[in-house]
């Protein structure tokens, strides 16, 4: 697989070189090339970003310089015949970065990456590029960042983790990829205990089946408590009566496969 990233900031992404990502491009699974976009202008300013047409805050990056190094790095894309590389624009108004959007782009070949600066890159430069790539405006979420370099850092590693041979562990992508669309439990190791604080017991009792009912007992509480969201979206049909017996706890009934508020009834 392989990563361009395009950046204003290249030693922004420094640290991709370390860890695991690191680890996985010193081994050839992953090839990532950062690209400085000033090396793509021509004028002796090396100039980036113009006033925006229309008025309004800030500074617009201009178009050519982008033009310039997409064309750079299409160019020399290895991906196999009628494929397109994707680029990946982060942006505010881009749609929300997730574990399936994670997924889905491991499976591509090339991702090249454009860090925007200031108020965004000049939306002609998308729409350009859609004749050599598929182009997705992408968000790391719902709040505002100064630019796209730390959207890609954060893309970068859920993305690359989940090339085969990249994270250290393969049994925690396989429980991963079998989540059941609940927070996960809580984890402790030793001592049992610590400054007054004790590893519940059950976790001592080596009774798997109380541990595996405590665990999904204490996924559903934290999950009803911090992302209401979640139990929403829940398939219950399949639930135990001592997993529906914690919703009830919780203040949910079982409706159709659903998980309902009592006092929405
Ligand atoms: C790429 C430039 C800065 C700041 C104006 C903000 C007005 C652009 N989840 C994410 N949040 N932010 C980004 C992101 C930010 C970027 C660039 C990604 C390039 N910036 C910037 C302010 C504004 N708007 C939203 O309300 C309307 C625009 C991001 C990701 N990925």
């Amino acid at each position: 697989m392989r990563f361009d990233v395009v950046s204003i900031f290249p030693e922004y992404l420094a640290p991709l070189d370390l860890s695991l990502i690191g680890k996985a491009r010193a081994e050839g699974i992953l090839e990532l090339v950062v690209h400085d976009l000033r090396s793509y202008t021509a004028d002796r300013h090396r100039t980036v970003d113009d006033t925006p047409y229309g008025g309004g805050a800030g500074m617009v990056m201009k178009p050519e310089p982008w033009a310039q190094a997409l064309e750079d790095i299409s160019a020399v894309s290895a991906v196999s015949d009628g494929a397109r590389p994707t680029l990946i624009v982060p942006s505010p108004a881009g749609e929300v970065f997730n574990q399936k959007l994670a997924y889905e782009l491991a499976g591509e070949e090339h991702l090249v990456f454009a860090c925007g600066r200031y108020e965004g890159i000049d939306e002609r430069v998308l729409d350009w590029a859609a004749s050599e790539y598929t182009v997705r405006p992408v968000s790391l979420g719902d709040y505002v960042l100064n630019g796209g370099e730390v959207a890609v850092l954060a893309m970068v590693e859920a993305i690359g983790r989940l090339i085969p041979g990249v994270v250290g562990n393969p049994e925690s992508l396989i429980e991963e990829s079998h989540s059941d669309g609940l927070l996960e439990y809580p984890v402790y190791t030793k001592p049992s205990s610590w400054r007054d604080h004790e590893v519940p017991e059950v976790l001592l009792s080596g009774n798997h089946g109380k541990i595996a009912k405590f665990r999904k007992e204490l996924q559903l509480r934290r999950t009803s408590q911090r992302r209401p969201d979640l139990i929403d979206a829940l398939d219950v049909s399949n639930f135990s009566k001592t997993d529906r017996n914690v919703l009830w706890d919780l203040g949910y009934a079982v409706v159709e496969g659903r998980a309902v508020r009592r006092d929405n009834e």
